[in-house]
């Protein structure tokens, strides 16, 4: 192999390796609410921010005094829970976006109509 050919692969394998750091830097953890964390009125808190799949959610709350209940879109809308739905409840959850619609609620009574929701969509 000449030294030109040899040149070629270092510049190639540099540019792979670019390419696997910059997708692997697209994976995102957010806050839930921010400084707030997973509390009520957190609806809007998705709106304008740009998520991906495989980023995480990280939920922070009193878990004495909520949860975090994955829900699909009636479950999201009617503020109910489906049957068999996955439950977190450590306080500190984190979750990772599945591609598509992810929807949370707290299912503690009156909670989820109170704003402590959020629909996230990942592209
Ligand atoms: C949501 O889940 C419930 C319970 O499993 C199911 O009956 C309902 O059809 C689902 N809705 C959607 C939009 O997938
Ligand atoms: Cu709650």
């Amino acid at each position: 192999m000449g030294r030109g050919s040899a040149v070629v692969v270092v510049v190639l394998a540099s540019l792979l390796l670019m390419v696997v750091h910059t997708q692997m830097a697209s994976a995102a953890t957010y806050i839930v609410g921010d400084r707030s964390g997973w509390t009520f009125n957190t609806v809007a808190w998705p709106n304008g921010k740009r998520f991906r799949a495989g980023d995480t959610l990280v939920f922070k709350y009193n878990r004495v005094a909520h949860n975090v209940v994955v829900v699909n879109k009636t479950g999201y809308n009617s503020c109910k829970t489906p049957r068999g739905s996955k439950v977190y409840q450590s306080g500190n959850d984190q979750i990772r976006l599945a591609k598509g619609e992810n929807y949370f609620i707290c299912n503690y009574v009156g909670h989820c109509e109170s704003g402590m929701k959020i629909a996230v969509t990942a592209v």
